[in-house]
């Protein structure tokens, strides 16, 4: 008997994207369980029990034995499928020195960029008189500006070589929201071929905000 993966997501979110995009590539099937942020639905009581921090996404994988583990952050999510689902594409490399890299480009946006874009931060800022959409955009191209100087080093076809790495993983969707707030990703010329290529992704394209169940209607392709 298989593993049993489940994944708490909603579809604008980037963190959500991330484990959708690397069960794709890494062809695990899984079933989703939708948290509506508009809503508030992470905040709710039976939504905490899973995951503490009252955020998406939250992996759970119950394996043939019974046991089940329980993930609440993205990028240990990420490396968990890497570490227990060896037989599948890997994304982090064999070396360290590649790895720290990937690691770099993965936590500039994991660490930097997303943290203080994030919902529950804007909601924080709105009433201070911050504009959001100009906070989001201000802290998107200072992430990406470090992006671009690393990739502009160590891109192949994608972020680090020619293999979809976490880092990319994380670059997607932060790409799909630095576009939401209008940061002009053709200022980052590295990085936005990357972008490009990475949307021509199969496991990229099952992943895009744009195609999940929980996706309204209206903004569906
Ligand atoms: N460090 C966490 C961040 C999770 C996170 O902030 N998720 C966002 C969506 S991308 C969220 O659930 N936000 C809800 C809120 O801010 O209330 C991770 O990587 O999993």
């Amino acid at each position: 008997m298989s593993d049993t993966v489940t994944l708490y997501t909603y579809f604008r979110s980037s963190c959500s994207a991330r484990l959708r995009i690397a069960l794709h590539l890494k062809n695990i099937p899984f079933n989703p369980v939708f948290i509506n942020l508009l809503r508030d639905e992470q905040s709710s009581e039976a939504h905490r029990a899973i995951n503490p921090s009252g955020t998406v996404p939250a992996l759970v994988v119950q394996n043939s034995s019974g046991t089940s583990v329980t993930i609440t952050q993205s990028l240990a999510a990420l490396e968990y499928l890497d570490e227990t689902f060896p037989q599948t594409p890997k994304i982090l490399p064999n070396d360290a020195e590649s790895r720290a890299l990937v690691r770099t480009l993965a936590q500039i946006i994991g660490c930097d960029i997303q943290p203080v874009t994030n919902l529950r931060i804007l909601k924080r800022v709105a009433p201070l008189g911050a504009d959001r959409t100009v906070w989001s955009k201000d802290l998107i191209e200072d992430g990406l500006r470090a992006y671009e100087t690393i990739v502009a080093k160590s891109a192949g076809k994608f972020s680090v070589g020619d293999q979809i790495t976490l880092a990319d993983i994380c670059l997607i969707p932060a790409a799909w929201g630095a576009e939401r707030v209008g940061v002009d990703l053709t200022a980052f010329p590295v990085t936005n071929g990357i972008v490009q290529r990475l949307e021509n992704e199969e496991a990229v394209r099952l992943g895009h905000w744009k195609t999940q169940p929980d996706t309204p209607e209206e903004l569906r392709v």
